[in-house]
């Protein structure tokens, strides 16, 4: 895998900082549904004042929480280590538990100190009667993986992002949310983009993951899937985030209809909860959104729309914008990000030293 990119290292720090920036400034509105439009219009353009008077710091939450841990584990072995990233969790979780983790992953990581991170995969696996979650918390946190994988494979980086996510989401659409979260960044990571124009080919970039999900949904499931049988119909596989990457790219075929659907349809549309097949393909949608210019906010970074579409979806607003914008984060580059957003966020040096850690840590560059 080539990593001659131009401008890599400043892709890697818009990625980690764009998914600070969605998180903090998502989760206010975190469970609003519908989101006020008017509310959300003024929010945004005060975050966006170069001297706003009553200055806000918002903290971030359990996405960036797991996000710094996963970061922490690459950049400290240098390697994947299942074991320490479950403790790393863990001891996180129970050091600053109130950061809005999601309801039912926390038993997990009482289990796992129980267990002293002996079998990292196994309380997971027990979840929900040995279904395992499907919730998005495997996907919000993936972004280290992409960078830390950037120069790997197709296969060894999805063999990463699942072993990585099945820590706490076993079930097969927990953890293809977050392969396709891993392989919306590392895409977005090695799209060449100009310092004047920002545009991309929304075809090419969607075909390549629809091509890719599509061999991820189809391959047989493992005996380690414990919900092999939930997955199939007629024994054929189900493909849902590759249905719903077609769906995302027939809206696409007309700029008419992407101009038409505000951020409610496409939340009736896609979905907006705290499911990884409500909130993914949604995340993607708002980044390609984020190309032409938005009606009700008007703004010319490709960036700013991508988090207001993100955050005009409602829902798990911090999840999505967390998601969205470690992908435009990655397509565009931090220099593109406005320096008011990054200063409202709580610990953004602190992701900026772990994005050029992991940088560092690409072979041949
Ligand atoms: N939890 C939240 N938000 C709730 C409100 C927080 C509030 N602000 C506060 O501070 O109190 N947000 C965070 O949770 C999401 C990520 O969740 P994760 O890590 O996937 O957790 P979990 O518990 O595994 O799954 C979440 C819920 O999904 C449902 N679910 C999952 N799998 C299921 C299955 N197999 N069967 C039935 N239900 C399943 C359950 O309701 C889980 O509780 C992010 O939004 C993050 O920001
Ligand atoms: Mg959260
Ligand atoms: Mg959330």
């Amino acid at each position: 895998m080539s990593s001659s990119v131009a401008n890599l290292v400043n892709k890697f720090r818009g990625c980690l900082a764009g998914g600070l920036i969605g998180d903090c400034l998502g989760s206010p509105f975190e469970a609003d549904n519908p989101i006020s439009r008017s509310v959300l219009y003024n929010f945004l353009t005060k975050q966006l004042e170069e001297s706003a008077k009553m200055f806000q710091m918002f903290p971030f939450t359990d996405d960036t929480a797991m996000t710094k841990s996963m970061a922490q584990s690459f950049i400290e072995l240098k390697r994947f280590d299942a074991k320490d990233m479950a403790k790393r969790f863990s001891v996180e979780y129970f050091k600053d538990p109130k950061r809005g983790y999601g309801g039912n992953v926390v038993d997990v990581f009482a289990a796992l100190r129980h267990t002293h991170y002996e079998y990292p995969y196994e309380p997971a696996r027990l979840q929900f009667n040995g279904s395992g979650s499907y919730g998005n918390g495997g996907a919000m946190r993936t972004s280290p993986v992409a960078l830390f994988g950037f120069h790997l494979s197709d296969a060894e980086l999805i063999e990463l992002a699942t072993n990585c996510a099945k820590i706490t989401h076993s079930n097969r659409n927990g953890y293809n949310g977050a392969i396709l979260q891993c392989l919306a960044i590392r895409e977005a990571l090695q799209t060449q983009s100009s310092p004047t124009d920002h545009s991309f080919d929304v075809n090419v970039y969607l075909n390549s993951l629809i091509e890719k999900m599509q061999k991820v949904e189809t391959t047989i499931c493992t005996e380690t899937d414990n919900n092999d049988s939930h997955n199939k119909s007629n024994g054929v596989p189900e493909t849902p985030f590759t249905d719903k990457l077609n769906k995302i790219k027939k809206i696409f075929e007309s700029q008419t209809k992407v101009n038409e659907l505000s951020g409610e349809k496409v939340a009736y549309i896609l979905g907006n909860d705290v499911s990884a097949l409500k909130s993914v393909p949604s995340a993607i949608y708002s980044v390609l959104r984020g190309q032409t210019p938005i009606e009700a906010f008007q703004s010319t970074n490709p960036f700013v729309r991508t988090l207001y579409f993100a955050l005009s979806l409602g829902g798990d607003t911090d999840t999505i914008a967390s998601m969205a914008c470690s992908i435009a984060g990655a397509l565009y580059g931090n220099d593109l990000i406005p320096n008011p957003l990054r200063k409202h966020c709580e610990d953004i040096d602190l992701l900026i030293k772990y994005s050029e850690d992991l940088y560092d840590l690409v072979p041949n560059k």
